[in-house]
């Protein structure tokens, strides 16, 4: 049996390739404009079933969105059967497929893959999709969906998940490979199934510790706030939740002047919050398809600034709690949940993180006595790496990030047998913490309710939170050039290779400034070079951040 020719030029024929456009799946898949997306996706459709059909017929996940970026970008992302990204060999091949300019090059790119990877074309595939709220939403959907038949033909399973956030069809796929009792005690593949699964672990682990406060949530105008709408009731009776950036109607709205980015990259808070939050009240934003969340409060009164010698006070002044933060908290609570349980020799807990967290959380992880592992940017190296340890926390600064426990973790705590009610209680803590927190991606909601969980039992407010350390002064800015490939990178994308000569003089800078660090790469998702720079104090970073500006702009002219 050969591919079903036919079928798939007759859905290339619908959805053409535009002529000169390159696509590449890079870090988060095929991210660009919506309207030039549409072979795209149905060429994601068709190597979905092939995917699907490698494997024994187990689901694949396809996900539309293009998370933090505008309304008019979209993108596509492939989601293996655990839940977790695509494998990187298949990455290449998404790159072919969907650059195959015309149904014929389509064919040849497509029968080369089914020979060579030996796929046999009888078996049967699943896919399951879903999408952000993004206006180009539907088309790409519909395309991907052609492309999902055309290759799937009568046997191809398919489930739409419709409007749902990133980290549900994560979940929604590892549900689906999991079989009669083993998918009952996971929970159903579908956005309730999911949201009620990590309803009732919250509930529990919250029981005699109610929030007596709300949580403000800027939902960046985008599909999470679906997502929360179903999830408020079931958990307002352990946290009430306020939403804001709720305006899913108007495309324009969606990440704009919202969001985690938004919030992580300018330091400051979202305007429509500007009237809701009260000094102290903890908020958090997500991004535009919920997989990434970051924290922040204003201060109630006197805060420790190094910068400024030792406390100030203040009142209303912003205090952003990141993904480094909590990586920090999570790592914390956990540690010593386990060590309650009387498990503190048997489990090891490790921290993942890269070169963007900032120095002083890598510092207090530390000295905390915990492993720290940096990687290259992209949740796929972060999951990877987290996944080798027996209980692995992994942030992303900017917010993406979750817990993984090891399989031999999860068996160790079903079958502990306490000695004391004090281990009984830590080791039923961290049995539910195991369903709150998404195992297959990093999920803003689960990770907002694990910080709920958190500051609830330790009775911290944000103040207590923030005190752990202080963030070093810092700063994140974009550099065009010419060929942003010119700059490559290795040790976990802290120093650069190429080009020739530059990274003696990046140390050569940095050596300066007290407590200066720096790197530059080239960004995997957009078209420009990175740097980051950070010092102990707010002017060094700035000139650290700019000296090293200009140093890429020498070398890339
Ligand atoms: C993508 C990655 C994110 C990373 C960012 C870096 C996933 C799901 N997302 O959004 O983890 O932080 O790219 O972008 O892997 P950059 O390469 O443009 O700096
Ligand atoms: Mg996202």
């Amino acid at each position: 049996m050969g591919i079903p020719i036919d079928k798939i030029t007759e859905a290339c024929d619908r959805f053409p390739k535009q002529q000169g456009v390159t696509f590449s799946y890079g870090t988060a898949g095929f991210r660009t404009k919506g309207a030039t997306l549409a072979s795209t996706l149905l060429r994601v459709g068709m190597l979905a079933v092939l995917r699907s059909k490698k494997l024994d017929g187990r689901t694949i996940g396809v996900m539309i969105t293009a998370s933090h970026n505008p309304a008019e970008d979209n993108g596509a992302k492939l989601i293996d059967p655990r839940g977790e990204m695509l494998d990187p060999t298949w990455e290449a091949y998404a790159t072919t497929v969907a650059n195959a300019e015309t149904a014929s090059d389509l064919l040849k790119a497509l029968t080369q893959l089914v020979d060579s990877l030996k796929i046999d074309l009888t078996k049967s595939s699943s896919v399951i999709c879903g999408r952000d709220t993004r206006p180009s939403g539907n088309e790409l959907n519909d395309a991907l969906q052609m492309g999902i038949k055309a290759m799937g033909q009568e046997t191809v399973e398919l489930v739409d998940l419709g409007v749902v956030t990133t980290p549900c069809v994560h979940y929604a796929v590892k549900s689906r490979n999991l079989k009669g009792e083993e998918r009952k005690a996971y929970g159903e593949p579908t956005l309730e199934g999911y949201l009620s699964k990590i309803a009732d672990a919250f509930n529990q682990l919250m029981t005699g510790r109610q929030s007596t406060s709300s949580l403000v949530i800027d939902c960046a105008n985008g599909v999470g706030f679906s997502a929360l709408e179903i999830l408020k009731p079931m958990i307002s009776s352990s946290l009430p939740i306020e939403l804001v950036g709720t305006n899913i109607d108007d495309p324009a709205a969606l990440n704009s002047n919202c969001g985690a980015d938004y919030v992580k990259t300018g330091q400051r808070l979202p305007p429509a919050m500007t009237d809701i939050l009260k000094p102290g009240q903890r908020a958090c934003s997500l991004d535009g398809d919920a997989d990434r969340v970051v924290f922040y409060y204003l201060t109630t009164g006197s805060h420790n600034a190094p910068e400024a010698g030792g406390q100030v006070q203040t009142e209303g002044k912003f205090r952003l709690l990141d993904g480094d933060k909590i990586a920090t908290l999570a790592a914390g609570y956990i540690g010593d949940l386990v060590k309650q349980a009387g498990l503190g020799d048997k489990l090891k807990i490790g921290v993942v993180q890269t070169a963007y967290a900032n120095g002083s959380s890598t510092a207090y992880l530390r000295n905390a006595g915990l492993p720290v592992r940096c990687v290259p940017t992209g949740v796929k190296h972060l999951h990877h790496a987290a996944e080798r340890y027996d209980i692995g926390v992994y942030f992303e600064a900017n917010g993406h990030g979750t817990v993984l426990f090891s399989p031999e973790t999860i068996d160790i705590l079903a079958q502990f047998e306490p000695s004391t009610p004090a281990q009984d209680t830590a080791a039923k803590q961290l049995r539910g913490l195991i369903s709150l927190i998404n195992q297959a991606v990093g999920d803003a909601i689960s990770d907002f309710l694990l910080v709920e969980v958190i500051l609830a039992h330790k009775r911290w407010g944000p103040e207590e939170w923030d005190a752990g350390y202080e963030d070093l002064p810092n700063r994140l800015l974009k550099v065009s050039v010419a060929d942003r490939n010119a700059f490559k990178t290795e040790d976990a994308e802290r120093k650069l290779t190429s080009p020739e000569g530059m990274q003696a003089e990046l140390d050569e800078l940095t050596r300066k400034f007290e407590k200066g660090r720096s790197f530059v790469r080239p960004s995997g998702t957009e078209d420009c070079v990175r740097v980051y720079a950070e010092a102990s104090t707010e002017p060094g970073a700035i000139q650290l951040g700019k000296a090293v500006q200009d140093l890429v702009e020498r070398y890339s002219s």
